[in-house]
């Protein structure tokens, strides 16, 4: 099914044309119908030519109503705009477009009604041109009379092509529901409704309303029940219990959106594209009392934004009324430089980077535009500015910043998966776990990571490398992973320690490089006979010494307490390949010129490298010899 909301001037027609579309009643309060005035939200609904289900979002024209007409439009992508042929242009026609305008409205129908009444052409020239101004250039045209049926069949088809060529949303999409109506229905809780632009509900889902779990229990679309309903939908959805629930607060997907009213935002005025009395039609071109009091030549002594480029967000009254979805609070404009804003709202709202908001003056009088910006949210949860000259940067930082992950990891440098999620931005790829960095930040990271090790290395030398866990303080990250997930080499990763890497005998106190310089002379005559225990303490090479000059690479250990030089390892595998195979410990010792304390351990260490190779239990050989040889038994 589709949504589509009117718009357009009071008495122009509207409500008219929904009830002659759908032979259903959109004007549902006494009131309403004793007053012929609709002065709540709507609903009714019809089946199109090609089948498709369309329900109408009808609104109040009246300019006293216009935070009602915004919660209708809000959730909606489409509109039916209404001008009456012998009404022509009318303030509210002007602050209706403007608003869709400001809120990204892009497809739409313009209807000349009343076409009984006078000639349907000037207005719908006009209309036309404002409409275009206003981003809706595609709009069909066409002239109709709610009273005699005149043009209703061409109407309906040009809402089949209107509905045919919207955006299909996605299912999967985080649900967002802005509730236009609760009631309590006796024996069964709370229902609310609202229109659904995106994503699934079903019954038994838990939603999210203004932080507290609600249990979906039933739902209904167009007055059917029905166990599941994608967007785009008028929903009505029946909670467990009785909820605390009106029009602004809405339903949403647990931890799909962020809950914030704080927001940072760039501003555009609103209505400075469409409509202007020098543009289409000219001054008084509106057909209203005295020109066109929308543009007048002062402009900003009327309060309304110029529409040249000079505009910025210090142009704004400090308080204005926050519009999303069917949401309306107050909220207080910072500006922090040029077009970026920092609102703090009266409340807290479920807002994803890339929202629009819509910022409207609800002191201003008969005559005055009151929706006055465009606020599109570039983060939803952004940073305190403190320091001297931070507004400045953070404005200059946003300035340019689509509202997407890159330019929200900018800001926030590392951020988890859900947090993106959270603030509607599509994820890349992570860093580690659900970790997402900015690259920079990230790069920046791994060099620092580099110098608190090789800093750490020099004042505890003797240490076997840096702790991950004063690393991660050092750096000041949230988790010990994202320290090991920043271990490049040079540095390496071990027993919950970062070390400089190998190559790290420079990094060694100079009395110890010093001692494995003279065990290493000691050693060139005889490499095999490792010195004893005392022969090392001697040369001051006590356990924390030699672990820190094998980490280093300048000792290989091959068992406790028997180290050699690295490297006589694979020596002794060559030496050992040329004896008569399989080779006894005995021989072994002879040919490398060792003693049984060494040759033992040795002969271990050079299994478990894989240079020799135990035949039984007193023979070995080394494979490679064998293996040269012949293979294969006979
Ligand atoms: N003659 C004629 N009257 C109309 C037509 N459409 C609406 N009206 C009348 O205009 C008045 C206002 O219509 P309504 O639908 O309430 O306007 P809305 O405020 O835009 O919803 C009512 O008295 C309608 O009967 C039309 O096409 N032809
Ligand atoms: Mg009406």
């Amino acid at each position: 099914m589709h949504v589509v909301a009117t718009a357009g001037h009071v008495d122009h027609g509207k409500s008219t044309l929904v009830r002659a579309l759908t032979g259903m009643e959109p004007d549902r309060l006494a009131e309403e119908r004793r007053r012929g005035l609709t002065i709540e939200l709507g609903y009714a609904w019809t089946r199109l030519p090609s089948g498709e289900r369309l329900a109408f979002v009808d609104v109040p024209g009246h300019e006293r109503f216009l935070g009602t007409m915004l919660a209708g439009v809000g959730p909606v992508s489409a509109v039916m705009f209404v001008v009456a042929a012998d009404g022509g242009w009318m303030p509210q026609s002007q602050e209706h477009l403007v608003a869709l305008e400001a809120l990204g409205v892009r497809h739409g129908l313009l209807v000349v009604t009343r076409a009984d009444l006078a000639d349907p052409a000037p207005a719908v020239e006009r209309a036309r041109a404002r409409l275009a101004a206003a981003g809706l250039g595609g709009a069909e045209a066409l002239a109709v009379s709610g009273r005699t049926g005149q043009g209703l069949g061409e109407l309906r088809r040009a809402l089949d092509r209107l509905v045919a060529a919207l955006p299909v949303p996605d299912p999967g999409a985080p649900v967002r529901l802005w509730i236009d109506r609760a009631f309590t229905v006796r024996g069964s809780g709370t229902v609310v409704t609202g229109t659904l632009p995106a994503g699934t509900v079903g019954a038994g889902d838990e939603l999210d309303l203004d932080g507290v779990p609600a249990r979906v229990r039933a739902l209904e679309c167009l007055k059917e029940p029905v166990t599941s309903v994608t967007g785009v939908a008028r929903v009505a959805l029946n909670l467990r219990g009785r909820r605390a629930a009106g029009r602004g607060l809405a339903l949403v997907t647990p931890g799909g959106w962020t809950y914030t009213d704080l927001v940072d935002v760039r501003l555009s005025p609103a209505g400075s594209v469409g409509g202007g009395p020098r543009g289409p039609g000219g001054p008084g071109a509106g057909g209203f009392g005295g020109g066109d009091p929308w543009r007048p030549g002062g402009s900003r002594e009327r309060g309304l934004p110029p529409p040249a480029g000079g505009w910025d967000a210090g142009d704004l009254p400090g308080r204005l009324t926050a519009h999303i979805g069917s949401a309306a609070v107050v909220c207080a404009v910072r500006p922090l430089g040029g077009r970026i804003a920092r609102l703090r709202l009266a409340g807290r709202l479920p807002l994803h980077a890339g929202d629009v908001l819509l910022l409207r003056d609800p002191g201003r009088g008969r005559g005055e535009v009151r929706v006055l910006a465009r606020a599109s949210v570039l983060d939803p949860r952004p940073p305190g500015l403190r320091r001297r000259g931070a507004a400045r940067e953070r404005a200059a930082e946003l300035a340019e910043a689509p509202p997407d992950a890159a330019s929200l990891l900018r800001t926030h440098l590392l951020l988890r998966t859900g947090d993106l999620a959270a603030m509607g931005c599509a994820r890349g790829r992570p860093v580690c776990g659900d970790w997402h960095a900015d690259p920079a930040h990230w790069s920046r990271l791994a060099e620092r990571l580099a110098e608190v090790v090789r800093r750490h290395a020099s004042a505890h030398p003797l240490e076997p490398g840096m702790p991950v866990e004063a690393a991660r303080h050092e750096l000041a990250l949230p988790e010990r992973r994202l320290v090991e997930a920043l271990v490049r080499p040079p540095l390496a990763l071990g027993a919950g320690r970062i070390v400089s890497g190998p190559a790290g005998r420079a990094a060694l106190p100079a009395p110890v490089v010093r001692a494995v310089e003279r065990l290493g002379a000691e050693l060139s005559a005889r490499p095999f006979l490792a010195p004893e225990a005392g022969r090392l303490a001697e040369l001051g090479l006590g356990p924390r010494e030699l672990a820190a000059a094998v980490r280093a690479g300048a000792l290989l250990r091959v068992a406790e307490g028997i180290v050699l030089l690295p490297g006589t390892d694979v020596l002794a595998g060559r030496l050992l390949a040329r004896l008569p195979q399989p080779f006894t410990v005995s021989q072994a010792r002879q040919a490398l010129g060792t003693s049984r304390r060494v040759a033992v351990p040795l002969l271990e260490h050079l299994d478990r490298r894989g240079l020799t190779e135990r035949a039984d239990e007193v023979h070995r050989y080394c494979p490679a010899r064998a293996g040269r040889r012949s293979p294969v038994p006979r």
